[in-house]
């Protein structure tokens, strides 16, 4: 339920909340100093500088579905919180820091700490208002931000002390420096971009046992492309929307990670062609294998991809969206109009990397036979797994503002802009046959029928394996991902999916001379989701 916080261990009653409340409005406990002054409801705070060390939670609230005690999709035990690991690296030596993932670790909401950095999505939105709200009246310190918060701040502000706008790196340490010294503003808005040293991911907070995929990591911001529907233009608006990091730097990140396997989270790996060539030249011989996400048409220009597979990426996360030039149109994705789909896919099969196509439904130039014949496509063309969306206008995009313009929006429910529930009226089909035929292309995509079909289009026995497994683990293996979660070893499913993921070249040799033996057995087929 929208703002409340049923699965929290430790919700206070009332008259707890009451005394902490009178505790710590007007009698601050010595070891913290703070002191607030509330006034009709309204908190201006006056705080003494800060000395002693403090004690730092960052929570990422989870949303609803990712926190059942019965059932935990594999999707929520992928990536551990990289931006608040990224966040809490501005901490002194000296502070003491808590880092809670909702997704995978129960949040107790007893304790008292000096400061809470919550990092608020659009679909934990809700729950994200309630830990703040809970934790401000206890009298601590919350400070939101995120995308969601930079899209909203109006919205976010009446739940935080603090919130800030854009990426963390600059403001995050700004605010770090007024707050021990007793002045933090109200909002801080990101305007100058750089990664150039910045301080190496606090990884140590991370519970390793409970991701699949421990090792993710970025190395660029933003993208530099410019599509209606996505976060990126509102989140880095004020200043770059895309740079990267020193090569020396991310190689260094690189090489702090343990194992082999790595998942670039970057929106596009590809998208700054002479970082991205240093980068996979200083990886070539690292023996790591990765995946990341790339353009269409960056798979077509020069020998990038080449030198990307030559350095290990053996599974590329691919934009489509759609196979219809008016819905591209519609969504300024100019990267793909044009662009020859068939022969990027021909290209990564060739390298022996798996596709991970990105496809959305529901955009105006969509009928009733977009669903079948999207599903065909993929199929026929041996993609190995693919995600769905119901287009979802994001507030902040161009698209959320051309839907509202045209009164198109028909919910404000953020819990319900998960991209698999229809929240504006679509153009060429109801919202009924919108939300049915989007249920029925994940259905039909991941039968066992189609899964063997888009094997069969590989031409070994070992590459059509690799791909029958890869595919049939993401939707078909719920069920044991389920379990391992529950058991907390999802850890030991890493070896399985190095072996999955290691190389298989056009001709369908295994090429990678360690690869464990187990390779063809089931894994979670990764899927980044949008
Ligand atoms: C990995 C990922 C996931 C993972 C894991 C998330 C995690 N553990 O962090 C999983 C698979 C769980 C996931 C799920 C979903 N995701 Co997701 N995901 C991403 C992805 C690809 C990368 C996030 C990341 O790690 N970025 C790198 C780090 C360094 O950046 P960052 O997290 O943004 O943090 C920085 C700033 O935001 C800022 N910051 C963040 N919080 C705070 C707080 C404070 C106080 C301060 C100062 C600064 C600050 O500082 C950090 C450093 O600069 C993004 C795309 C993207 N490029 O961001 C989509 C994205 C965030 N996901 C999105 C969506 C929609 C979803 C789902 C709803 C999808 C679905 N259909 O189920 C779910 C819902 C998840 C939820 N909890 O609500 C959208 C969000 C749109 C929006 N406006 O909010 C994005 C932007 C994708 C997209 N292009 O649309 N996701
Ligand atoms: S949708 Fe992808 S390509 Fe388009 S702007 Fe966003 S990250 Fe870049």
């Amino acid at each position: 339920m929208r703002g409340s916080l049923p699965q929290c261990r430790g919700t206070i009653e009332i008259s707890r909340a009451l005394h902490h409340f009178f505790t710590y409005s007007w009698y601050p406990p010595e070891h913290d100093k703070v002191f607030l002054i509330r006034n009709s409801g309204l908190h201006h705070r006056s705080l003494p500088a800060r000395e002693s060390p403090m004690r730092v939670k960052f929570i990422l609230p989870a949303l609803t579905e990712a926190e059942s005690p019965f059932w935990r999709p594999i999707k929520y035990s992928l990536f551990p919180p990289l931006g608040l690991a990224t966040l809490a690296a501005y901490l002194s030596p000296e502070d003491e820091a808590e880092l809670v993932d909702q997704h995978v670790q129960t949040l107790d909401l007893q304790d008292v700490p000096d400061l809470v950095v919550i990092q608020v999505y659009i679909t934990n939105a809700y729950r994200a208002y309630a830990i703040a709200d809970h934790y401000r009246k206890k009298g601590v310190f919350v400070i939101l931000g995120g995308l969601h918060v930079t899209s909203l701040p109006e919205e976010a502000e009446k739940h935080a002390d603090v919130i800030f706008l854009g990426p963390g790196e600059e403001t995050f340490p700004a605010f770090l420096r007024d707050f021990r010294k007793g002045q933090p503003e109200r909002r801080y808005v990101s305007r100058s971009r750089t990664l150039a040293g910045i301080p190496p991911v606090r990884r140590d907070l991370i519970d390793r046992r409970l991701y699949l995929v421990p090792n993710s990591i970025v190395v660029t911001r933003g993208c530099p492309h410019h599509c209606a529907f996505c976060y990126k233009d509102a989140f880095f608006e004020g200043g770059r929307s895309f740079y990267v990091q020193r090569v020396d730097e991310a190689l260094a990140e690189i090489a702090r990670l343990p194992g082999r396997h790595l998942y670039f989270l970057d929106d596009h790996l590809l998208g700054n062609r002479r970082f991205s060539r240093d980068l996979f030249e200083g990886m070539r011989g690292m023996g790591r294998i990765f995946q990341g996400a790339a353009t269409v048409d960056s798979i077509l220009e020069g020998d990038l991809i080449e030198r990307a597979a030559d350095a290990g990426l053996r599974s590329v996360f691919i934009g489509f969206e759609s196979l219809n030039a008016k819905n591209l149109e519609q969504s300024n994705k100019r990267q793909n109009l044009g662009r020859d789909y068939d022969r990027v896919i021909q290209r990564l099969h060739d390298l022996g990397i798996m596709i991970n196509g990105s496809f959305v439904f529901g955009l105006d130039g969509d009928g009733g036979d977009v669903f079948e014949e999207t599903v065909e496509w993929a199929v026929s063309k041996g993609i190995t797994t693919a995600t769905f969306h119901i287009a979802t206008p994001y507030p902040g995009t161009e698209f959320y503002r051309k839907m509202k313009a045209a009164g198109r929006i028909t919910t404000d429910d953020w819990d319900l802009y998960d991209t698999r529930h229809v929240v504006y009226r679509p153009e060429g089909m109801s919202s009924a046959e919108l939300k049915s035929g989007y249920d029925r292309a994940y259905r039909d995509f991941y039968r066992w029928g189609a899964i063997a079909r888009s094997s069969l289009f590989h031409g070994s026995l070992k590459h059509q394996l690799k791909h029958f497994f890869y595919t049939s683990g993401w939707k078909k293996f719920e069920p044991l991902w389920n379990f391992v979660i529950q058991m907390k070893k999802l850890n030991l499913m890493t070896p399985l999916l190095e072996g999955v993921l290691s190389k298989v070249t056009g001709s369908g040799h295994q090429t990678d001379p360690d690869a464990p033996s187990r390779a063809d057995l089931p894994k979670a087929g990764l899927v980044r989701v949008q």
